[in-house]
């Protein structure tokens, strides 16, 4: 049965995105039996995918080295090809004026700046160094993108901490990197993004905790102006505890040092952007080609602290923005876990906090960049507009259209789609297909064409047991405006596409 077919429709907000967090707290003890343990199965599909179209070569090269793949490897050529690209290096860029701007608040020699270390990584560095159990759904080949059994793309700059540790170059150090996950389709998810990691530690055999209160003091005196909403103790007995090395005092300390330094951050980068409320509440369509000549003053900007859970910190927190009325996560951070400092050979008296943030989600809210495809562009009526060490507003060049299509199929078992319903659908029976593999396999075909594809609808036959699936996948160029023709021809390649990976029926 043919698609059915939509024009121009904006997507309803009654549908569901599809994400999930990839640090799920981990279970109460009480709970018996391994969590999410469906996610967790071997994609027999996927791999039939590599299979067939074009089989896996024996080895891949990749930046001067040679892998040998295997049962493991799900990397391909759309996603190897932003291998060097390095958008945090570009000068003129915003993610590189992004970049620049943070590391101008955390100066050498107190930090250490790295920003040339390679994208692939163990599975050691990225998942073992930092204590992720072995059954972590972060882990699993449909989250992450793997060159072989031991080796993947870093999925977050958190791969490098324990090597930083050990260098124990300075008492602190940033990184920042392209990292990589299998992920949704949306404005503000690329399955390649920027983060930059920051870590800060004392020996407190030889520093006191009155000292890191004196430099928290004057990073506080530095934010006077942010409005901070911080509800929560420093650290919670159940929801995010104290690590049993550490007293009390030098916990707060610390915690208090690492929230003073990321506002300190967040007020610089936020009051150096123009003012984005004086346009915000115009409506006309050349409200974003205003300057920071604006007139309007910025209302106090205000940010609060959220409790989180990583595996490799106690207590964590995220820290979020407001930000044209809602709250934007920025970033992810905590005390780190003892052991790593201990594993990086680090005296039992030493504590560091750490805290990794995402480029992009700061650039595209500092520069007005509304979708994150247009990080890549290469047209220069993007790339012209930026100047480095300057955040100014970006000019909307032009809003080209889209076009909506919708692809409903039988799934040959079912689907594992994150925490809402914890693991399979399995319908008939059968493996399970996980929702990132059907994104991947849409990213394939349409490429930087896919705005984002929503979950319309889902159900199971009643009799037969099978599960249908119905997404709707939003076309739109950044560039040109696409003829129905080619979106009709890519739309019939990724309905083939589907039914020859993943073995599904189009209804
Ligand atoms: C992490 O990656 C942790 N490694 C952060 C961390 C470091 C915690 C050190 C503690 C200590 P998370 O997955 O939440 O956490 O990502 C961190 C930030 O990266 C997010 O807050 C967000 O700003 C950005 N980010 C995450 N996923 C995406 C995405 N798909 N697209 C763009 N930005 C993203
Ligand atoms: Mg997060």
């Amino acid at each position: 049965m043919p698609s059915v077919k939509h024009n121009d429709m904006p997507p309803t907000t009654l549908m569901r995105r599809i994400s999930f967090s990839r640090y799920p707290s981990p279970p109460p003890p009480s709970v018996s039996g391994p969590p999410l343990r469906l996610r967790l199965r071997p994609l027999q599909l996927t791999l039939r995918r590599f299979n067939s179209s074009s089989a896996t070569p024996t080895t891949i090269s990749l930046l001067g080295r040679t892998y040998p793949t295997d049962g493991w490897t799900n990397i391909t050529p759309s996603i190897t090809a932003h291998l060097s690209q390095n958008l945090h290096l570009q000068p003129s860029h915003p993610i590189s004026i992004t970049r620049s701007l943070i590391e101008s608040r955390f100066p050498s020699p107190t930090y250490t700046h790295h920003n040339h270390l390679s994208p692939i990584v163990t599975t050691a560095q990225n998942f073992d160094s930092l204590g992720f159990p072995s059954d972590h759904p972060g882990r699993a080949r449909s989250d992450t993108y793997y060159i072989n059994a031991g080796h993947v793309l870093r999925t977050h700059t958190s791969a490098h901490q324990l090597d930083l540790f050990k260098a124990n170059h300075a008492p602190g150090f940033l990184v920042s990197a392209d990292v990589y996950r299998r992920d949704a389709i949306d404005r503000s998810h690329y399955p390649v993004f920027h983060q930059m990691e920051g870590a800060r530690g004392w020996d407190l055999a030889k520093t006191s905790v009155a000292e890191i209160n004196d430099e928290t003091e004057y990073l506080a005196s530095l934010t006077a102006s942010l409005q901070v909403e911080d509800l929560h103790p420093p650290f919670h007995e159940q929801t995010n505890p104290l690590q049993p090395q550490h007293s009390s005092e030098a916990a707060a300390a610390v915690a208090a040092h690492l929230k003073r330094s990321l506002e300190s951050v967040v007020l610089a980068l936020f009051t150096s952007a123009p003012n984005p409320d004086a346009d915000a509440d115009a409506d006309s369509p050349s409200s974003s080609s205003s300057s920071s000549s604006s007139s309007t003053p910025a209302p106090p900007l205000k940010v609060r602290w959220v409790e989180a859970y990583f595996p490799f910190t106690s207590p964590s927190w995220e820290l979020e923005v407001f930000w044209r009325g809602s709250w934007l996560e920025l970033l992810g951070c905590g005390i780190v876990q003892h052991p790593i400092l201990t594993a990086a050979n680090l005296p039992s008296s030493h504590i560091s906090w750490a805290f990794g943030v995402g480029l992009e989600r700061i650039a595209m809210v500092l520069f007005g960049i509304p979708d994150i495809r247009l990080f890549w562009s290469t047209d220069d009526r993007f790339t012209a507009q930026f100047i480095q060490g300057e955040v100014t507003r970006f000019i909307e060049f032009s809003k080209f259209p889209g076009t909506l299509r919708d692809i409903a199929f039988w799934l040959p078992g079912g689907v594992e789609d994150g925490e809402d319903t914890g693991g399979a659908n399995s319908g008939a029976g059968g493996p399970a297909v996980h929702e990132n593999d059907i994104m991947e396999i849409i990213r394939n075909v349409g490429g930087d064409l896919v705005e984002d594809v929503l979950l319309k609808d889902q159900f199971t036959h009643p009799k037969t047991k099978r599960a249908s699936r119905c997404y709707r996948v939003h076309y739109r160029s950044l560039e040109r405006t696409l003829t129905s023709e080619e979106v009709n021809a890519k739309h019939a390649e990724l309905e083939k596409a589907l039914k020859e990976a993943l073995g599904v029926e189009i209804r």
